[in-house]
C-alpha cells in the first residue's frame, strides 16, 4: 500500500517552511483538525437528527438566517481554540463581536483566529459541499492581556496562516503558512488528514467562471464587458467558457483552484460594498490563491492590502487565475 504522509509528519518533516514555531503550528492545526472531525460527523449525518439540519430561527448580526449547524460548527471551533490554549482570542461570523478568551493561558496565547464556521450553510439542506474557512495573525498586543478589537482588524497580508476544510465528496484540509499550498484528506476510518495535493498551483488561465448571474443587471459595465468577453468565442479558447455556480464560495473556490477559474462577487445594490466577508471569507482565500500562483483584489486594490475597519466588512471579490482576473480588471 502507498505511504501516506499524515499532516503532523508533514509538518515536522517541512519545519522550516514554518516562519513561526512548528508547537505552535501543529496545536493550532490540531485545533482546528479536532472541531473538523467532528462537523464533519454532524454533517454527514444531517439529514437524520433533527437537532442538527434546518435553520436555527435567528439571524446573525448581518441579518442572515442562521442554520443550527452554524452554530454546531461555530461552538466546535470555538471551543477547540479556547482549549487548546494557543489563541487568545477569536471572530466569526456567527458571534456579533470578536471573543477575547477569560484564561490566563489564552492571555498568554500568541494568535488570533478569524473564522466563518461553515460557508454555504443555506445549502446543507441540499447536500451540496460546505466548508470552514479560517484565518489566523500573530497578535498586536501584548502577551498576558486580553484580546482586543486591533488584533483582529488586521490587513490580510499580516495572515500567518489561512485555509479551510471542505466537506465535499470528501473532507479536505488545504492551508497555506505562506509557503506554497497543501492539501490533506480525511481518511475518516483512521481520524487522520494526509497529505493528498501537495503544491497546489493554480492554473494561470482557465474556462470556468463563477458569478450569481440573477444579478446581472446590478453588474457594473466592465464586469459585463467581461462576462460578454467570457461567453464569446473571443477568449483564449475560442469557445464559451463554462457558468459553474455553487453559492458556496469555499467549494466554488477550491473547483477554480484545481481547474482554473475566476470567481466573482461584485458590489450589487443588495450588497453595496460586496457580500462577503473580508476579514473571515476573502482574506484567507487570498492568501491561498496568491500562494498558489492566482489573484485576488476587490475590483480596485489587491484584497490582502485591504485596511480593515470592522470585523463584519464586507469586499467585493474577484478570485482566481492570475490572468483571468486581470482580464476582468481589464488589465490584459
Ligand atoms: P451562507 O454561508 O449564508 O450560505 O452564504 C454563503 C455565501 O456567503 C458564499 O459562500 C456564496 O458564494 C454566496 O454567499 C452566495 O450568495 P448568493 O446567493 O447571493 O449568490
Amino acid at each position: 500500500m502507498l505511504k501516506l504522509t499524515s499532516l503532523k509528519e508533514f509538518i515536522s518533516k517541512n519545519r522550516e517552511d514554518f516562519p513561526f514555531l512548528i508547537e505552535d503550528l501543529q496545536n493550532l492545526l490540531e485545533n482546528i483538525v479536532s472541531a473538523s472531525k467532528a462537523l464533519q460527523a454532524d454533517i454527514s449525518k444531517a439529514g437524520l437528527l433533527n437537532h442538527v439540519l434546518g435553520a436555527q430561527g435567528k439571524q446573525n448580526i448581518q441579518g442572515e438566517a442562521q442554520q443550527k449547524l452554524d452554530l454546531i460548527a461555530d461552538n466546535l471551533f470555538k471551543n477547540a481554540f479556547e482549549q487548546g490554549g494557543f489563541v487568545c482570542g477569536i471572530a466569526s461570523e456567527e458571534n456579533d463581536d470578536f471573543v477575547a478568551f477569560e484564561s490566563q493561558a489564552a492571555k498568554n496565547a500568541n494568535y488570533v483566529v478569524l473564522f466563518d464556521p461553515l460557508d454555504g450553510s443555506s445549502n446543507i439542506d441540499v447536500n451540496v459541499p460546505i466548508g470552514t474557512i479560517f484565518s489566523i495573525y500573530r497578535r498586536i498586543t501584548n502577551v498576558g492581556a486580553k484580546a482586543e478589537l486591533k488584533d483582529m482588524l488586521q490587513p490580510g497580508s499580516k495572515q500567518v496562516v489561512a485555509g479551510y476544510v471542505l466537506f465535499g465528496s470528501s473532507t479536505l484540509l488545504v492551508f497555506t503558512t505562506g509557503n506554497g499550498v497543501h492539501g490533506f484528506t480525511l481518511d475518516t476510518a483512521r481520524g487522520e488528514f494526509y497529505l493528498s495535493h501537495p503544491h497546489l498551483k493554480m492554473p494561470q488561465n482557465g474556462r470556468l467562471y463563477s458569478v450569481n448571474e440573477g444579478n446581472r443587471n446590478d453588474f457594473n459595465p466592465q464586469l459585463r464587458t467581461y462576462l460578454a468577453y467570457c461567453q464569446s468565442d473571443q477568449n483564449q479558447t475560442g469557445k464559451p467558457y463554462s457558468g459553474r455556480y455553487i453559492g458556496s464560495l469555499v467549494a466554488d473556490f477550491h473547483r477554480n483552484l484545481l481547474k482554473g477559474g475566476i470567481y466573482i462577487y461584485p458590489a450589487v445594490s443588495s450588497a453595496p460594498k460586496g457580500r462577503l466577508r473580508l476579514l473571515y471569507e476573502c482574506n484567507p482565500l487570498a492568501f491561498i490563491a496568491e500562494q498558489a500562483g492566482g489573484l485576488a483584489t476587490d475590483g480596485n486594490q489587491q484584497i490582502l492590502d485591504i485596511e480593515p475597519t470592522e470585523l463584519h466588512q464586507r469586499a467585493a471579490l474577484y478570485i482566481g487565475s492570475k490572468e483571468m482576473v486581470e482580464k476582468a480588471m481589464g488589465l490584459n
